[in-house]
């Protein structure tokens, strides 16, 4: 999974670029223009409990891939190196500044929705102009020869461009699956799944100021929107935390009245944005988180692991995370009847402990 970060210039996507995938300062920021990517490993406080059960020689969180794609605007997304890496990502963190800094310049006052929308509609001029180009096209193509399938891609390209004109992005469009498949292929910037993510100013309260930020800064419409979400961090405090110890990290939080960093809301957030779930496997040897989409099956998500666990899946025996950690070990949790076994076509859960038997 590929996250994009945009925003306007100076709004603080290399410094949370930075902090998630702790990259250092120096690697590769000589040229701001360039397209940078990198890993994040996915916070996950239940897989950290589960290890701390098992004690593995190996621990391996979920990750994400992030790429840092400089400033956004009309003239950004018509260079084909940002708009080729724009395209390849499964979803957008766009980050929009509320901190206030008269030392950083913004274009303005500081106005994140008004920043918003104006993204907004760069990213769907972009995807204008595609459509036009291919409907063009179309056109030609179908006065030759009429197929079925020019013609539903035609339909459907049309009903893409009336959403556009009426300034509403494609992932508020309303499509079948194989509607979805079809226009895959454009890659279209206005239908990725978006997450807003404000960067606040620092201050005392900070865990009010981040829980109030996107009311109080009026995103609420927008982030209800679907395919949308906001959350906002402070990238001030995330960067001084990113440097600290596990120990010293949760004290400087709690001096801040907070519970966890907002980097653990923020992947939490693209997560659910993307109908992603989590479920683990244990052992002494290695306890590891899976990245699976809702409503996965159980032989699919053994799949996820390896290949040959999908073909040769008998059985999952499985147990919820917190049920595992009351039962302190699977021989209790056995005992008890809350270690179950399920067969392929059981829906995992997120938070689901999983060992699959198979007969490879
Ligand atoms: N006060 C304050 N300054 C910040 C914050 N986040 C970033 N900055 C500062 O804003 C400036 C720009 O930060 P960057 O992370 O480079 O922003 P950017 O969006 O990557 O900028 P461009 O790539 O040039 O568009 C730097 O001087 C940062 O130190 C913040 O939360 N508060
Ligand atoms: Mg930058």
């Amino acid at each position: 999974m590929k996250t994009g970060i945009i925003g306007l210039p100076q709004v603080g996507k290399s410094s949370l670029f930075r902090i998630l995938t702790k990259a250092q300062a120096s690697d590769a920021f000589a040229n701001p223009r360039e397209a940078h990517v990198g890993v994040a490993k996915v916070p996950d406080d239940r897989l950290d409990r589960l290890a701390a059960l098992y004690n593995p020689k190996k621990l391996v969180h979920a990750s994400v891939e992030y790429v840092d794609l400089g400033a956004i605007g009309q003239e950004a997304l018509k260079e084909s190196a940002y708009l080729g890496h724009l395209r390849q990502v499964d979803a957008i963190a766009h980050v929009v500044r509320a901190f206030e800094d008269p030392s950083i310049p913004h274009v303005g006052e500081i106005d994140p929705l008004r920043d918003i929308k104006n993204v907004e509609f760069d990213l769907m001029v972009s995807d204008l102009g595609q459509i036009e180009k291919r409907l063009e096209r179309l056109q030609k193509d179908l006065k030759k020869m009429k197929t079925a399938e020019l013609e539903k891609e035609n339909e459907l390209l049309q009903k893409a461009l009336k959403q556009l004109e009426s300034e509403k992005p494609l992932r508020e469009m309303e499509m079948t699956p194989e509607d979805k498949k079809r226009i895959r292929g454009f890659m279209f910037l206005s239908e990725k799944p978006i997450l807003y993510v404000l960067n606040i100013s620092e201050s005392m309260e900070l865990g009010k100021e981040l829980g109030n930020a996107a009311a109080k800064y009026k995103l609420t419409e927008v982030a209800s929107r679907p395919n949308a979400g906001a959350t906002a961090i402070c990238g001030k405090v995330e960067a001084e935390l990113s440097e600290m110890s596990d120990n010293d990290a949760a004290e400087f939080l709690s001096s801040y009245g907070l519970q966890e960093s907002g980097l653990v809301r923020l992947v939490r957030t693209t997560y659910a944005l993307l109908g992603l779930i989590s479920f683990f496997t244990v052992g002494e040897d290695e306890c590891r988180a899976w990245t699976i989409p809702v409503n996965t099956r159980a032989v699919q998500a053994a799949g996820a692991i390896h290949s040959d666990l999908e073909k040769h899946f008998i059985r999952a025996e499985t147990i919820h995370w917190d049920q595992l950690l009351n039962a302190g070990s699977e021989a209790n949790a056995r005992s008890r009847g809350t270690l179950r076994l399920e067969g392929k076509d059981y829906i995992v859960k997120d938070g689901d402990v999983m060992h699959i038997r198979h007969s490879g």
